[in-house]
């Protein structure tokens, strides 16, 4: 099966720059004492001396590596100076090293597309840089080269040992070298002379690979560490590539690397080149398996993204051994100093970058004591990033919920407490990502707003949080605006790309934004419910099909399907009319559920509950008990107790209709056919839903837990239920 394949004969200048033991240059800048001194930077915990993340040259000249420990390194290299990482909030803390990776990235960034790749290494695109230089100042003209060009490596360049720096000058010089290696050339001085510009600026020494492509260029800039750069010449790329270890290759050290070697026995990348295409594909699928066969011939298509900051935003920490975390209050704890991180690397990100993320996640690991199954990864839960430090905590707790739920099975959380060695927590993560520019030529976000559709509508209302400046959000702020009512912003890299500095977004403290804010939210909240009831239609109508009468002739299952049909209709329209009219709409039906007397939060809270559950309630006013067929019917409560031993706790016998049970079925085991699995539901639409309700649609929906969950009092069956839903 023919896939693109990248040009063999690829004549792009693709540079990587990855700076020397990154963390001890930023420390060693921060107490130039230490310069010239064996220098590790070490973890704040200080176990043992604390494990050592990043080792000076000097220090590893003594053989202190990366994995030892600093007693460890003290044995071996008892001069050695250890520096411990900042530390904030209990958790170590790479803002500096962050910052001084952007420092370099902004020099980096003059002379062509820059990647930013992680914190301390960047791809360049050179390739018109070098094209142009070799238009009009090639470099055969030159009389000489500079001292930093000199120095570089040269692969498959044949030296003669006495003169080496002639053969290299020779190279760079030489008119008979063919034009990809001309343009090399190019690329390769002009990397060394930004390699000396970032030195002047920052004092941060820096490795470079030039070569054709991304892998070459990778793979080139750790051959002669630190401060040189390597040149990969085409003609030097088999061999280059006969010797090197398969797991040495960017994505080849985990399975697949194994997998080639134990299954082809491949143990370098010149190996793979005794393998047809096809072999290798048929072996590891189509787009693997030619991924395999170009890599095999230095053949790469990766191109340099054009990206000066950071895809994402994250915060972690580990528990490893007895510091794992066994109750939700301790990990509500961590998530809410990691939460506040985040917080202030997202409001530092709006100001500096006038960028926003849209998607919350969060990773944890775990283990699970006493059970077979422990082996169980612990899911990963996303939804959609509301701005403010509240609403991140408040959100990354559910997320925590939701994702233990779904590791150790709901009723075990609900007794959580006590059963407190159940699952542990070894790490913590919560990240922000989708991280989007508001348009280019919007000076302010409050601009950016009024540009939106219907912005006149809105009416002012001063006393809002979310008239706070985001500029200005602490991070004890709420700036619980900003995150919800930025729909479908257009991303405009521009600005990003050509590493202009941006102004800082001057928000106008006027009431439109609250508005604007305001209504986006309600809006937002409007349409969630509105999916959720979508799904619920869908459900009751597989139910409804489940049924013993589900059949055309039988009058009730025909005026049912009808209703539901109709119901599914008229909300599926009222969603399209909401997205088609936000604003005036909106604000005027919020208007109208506000009552005298309430608090504006409650205001809210009544607005968002009754207007999302108005067609289901209508559902089941007109379908009382009595409506059903005299089969359907509900478990009792006897019934659920019998099958539910492992939950005890916070029951409450089951009332009238549920919505979790919603009865359509004839018999006990019949009445089982409510199926439907949470994770069916888009999580993005529950985990927008408020907290207590996304509990309990997550436990209503989990069949295989069905007869515990019809038993708990507060359900959602209450919430949606015509009795209940004050
Ligand atoms: N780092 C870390 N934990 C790790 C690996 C790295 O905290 N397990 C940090 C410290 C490093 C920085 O990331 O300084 C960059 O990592 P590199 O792998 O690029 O290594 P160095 O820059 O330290 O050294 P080198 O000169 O070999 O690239």
């Amino acid at each position: 099966m023919p896939v693109a394949r990248p040009e063999s004969s690829d004549s792009r200048v693709i540079a990587h720059i990855d700076m020397d033991c990154f963390y001890v240059q930023v420390e060693q800048r921060k107490q130039p004492s230490l310069r010239g001194h064996p220098t590790a930077v070490v973890q704040y915990n200080s176990w043992k001396g604390g494990g050592l993340i990043a080792v000076g040259y000097e220090a590893r000249k003594y053989g202190v590596k990366r994995s030892m420990r600093g007693d460890e390194a003290k044995k071996v290299c008892p001069d050695i100076q250890l520096v411990q990482v900042p530390v904030a909030r209990g958790k170590a803390d790479l803002s500096v090293y962050r910052n001084a990776g952007s420092e370099v990235v902004s020099i980096l960034s003059s002379k062509g597309r820059c990647e930013r790749a992680s914190i301390d290494e960047v791809y360049l695109d050179l390739t018109e840089a070098a094209e142009t230089m070799l238009a009009e100042n090639p470099p055969e003209r030159l009389e000489s080269i500079s001292e930093e060009a000199h120095k570089s490596h040269v692969l498959g360049l044949h030296l003669d040992e006495a003169n080496t720096r002639d053969c290299v000058k020779e190279w760079f010089l030489g008119s008979n070298t063919d034009h990809r290696d001309k343009l090399l050339a190019c690329g390769a001085l002009i990397v060394a002379e930004l390699r000396l510009e970032v030195l002047k600026e920052t004092e941060f020494t820096c490795s470079a690979g030039i070569a054709h492509n991304k892998m070459l260029a990778k793979l080139a800039s750790g051959m002669n560490k630190p401060a040189q750069q390597t040149i990969v010449p085409s003609s030097s790329v088999t061999k280059l590539l006969e010797s090197l270890p398969i797991k040495k290759m960017k994505q080849l050290g985990g399975k697949l690397g194994t997998s080639l070697q134990t299954d082809l026995f491949v143990n370098t990348v010149g190996d793979l080149l005794q393998f047809s295409e096809e072999k290798l594909q048929e072996r590891y699928g189509i787009n693997t398996g030619t991924w395999l066969w170009n890599i095999a011939r230095g053949i790469s298509g990766e191109e340099v993204v054009g990206r000066l900051l950071p895809m994402s935003h994250g915060s972690g920490k580990t528990f490893p051994g007895r510091q794992a975390l066994k109750t939700v209050s301790s990990v509500q704890k961590w998530l809410h100093e990691l939460c506040e991180e985040l917080n202030e690397r997202l409001l530092y990100d709006l100001e500096q970058n006038k960028r926003i993320a849209r998607t919350l996640t969060l990773h944890a690991s775990a283990y699970k004591l006493n059970d077979s199954e422990s082996l169980k990864k612990f899911p990963s839960k996303s939804c959609p990033l509301r701005y403010g430090i509240t609403k991140i905590q408040e959100d990354a707790l559910n997320l925590f919920h939701a994702g233990l739920r779904e590791y150790i099975g709901i009723y075990h959380v609900r007794t959580k407490e006590s059963k407190p060695h159940e699952w542990a927590i070894t790490g913590l993560s919560i990240s922000a990502s989708k991280i989007v520019a508001i348009p280019s030529g919007t000076h302010s976000i409050t601009k950016y707003f009024h540009s939106q559709p219907n912005n006149s509508t809105y009416t002012n209302e001063s006393n809002d949080i979310c008239t706070q400046d985001a500029a200005s959000l602490s991070s004890s702020g709420n700036g619980s605006c900003l995150g919800l009512p930025l729909a479908g912003p257009q991303i405009d890299t521009s600005e990003d790309e050509a590493g202009a500095k941006h102004d800082m977004p001057s928000l106008d403290r006027d009431g439109d934004e609250t508005e604007v804010c305001k209504a986006r939210f309600d809006f937002h909240i409007l349409k969630c419910l509105k999916k959720m009831e979508l799904k619920m239609m869908e459900t009751l109508m597989d139910t409804l099909f489940t049924t013993k009468f589900a059949n055309n002739h039988n009058p009730t299952f025909v005026k049912m399907k009808q209703q539901i049909e109709g119901l599914t209709d008229e909300i599926s329209f009222s969603c399209a009319a909401s997205e088609n009219d936000l604003g005036s709409k909106l604000i005027q039906s919020k208007m109208d559920f506000v009552g005298p007397g309430l608090k504006p939060e409650k205001q809210k809270r009544k607005f968002e509950k009754e207007k999302g559950t108005s067609s289901i309630l209508r559902f089941f006013h007109s379908h009382d008990s009595s409506s059903f067929p005299e089969h359907a019917h509900v478990k009792t409560v006897q019934e659920n107790e019998a099958s539910s031993s492992d939950f005890q706790e916070n029951q409450q016998p089951m009332t009238g209709t549920t919505l979790s049970r919603c009865n359509l079925g004839q018999d006990d085991s019949r009445s089982d056919a409510w199926s439907y699995k949470s994770d069916e539901i888009d999580p993005a639409v529950l985990n927008e839903l408020p907290p207590e309700i996304q509990a309990e649609v997550r436990a209503s929906l989990q069949p295989q837990k069905r007869a515990n969950t019809a038993k708990r009092g507060s359900s959602i069956v209450h919430y949606f239920s015509p009795s209940t839903n004050s």
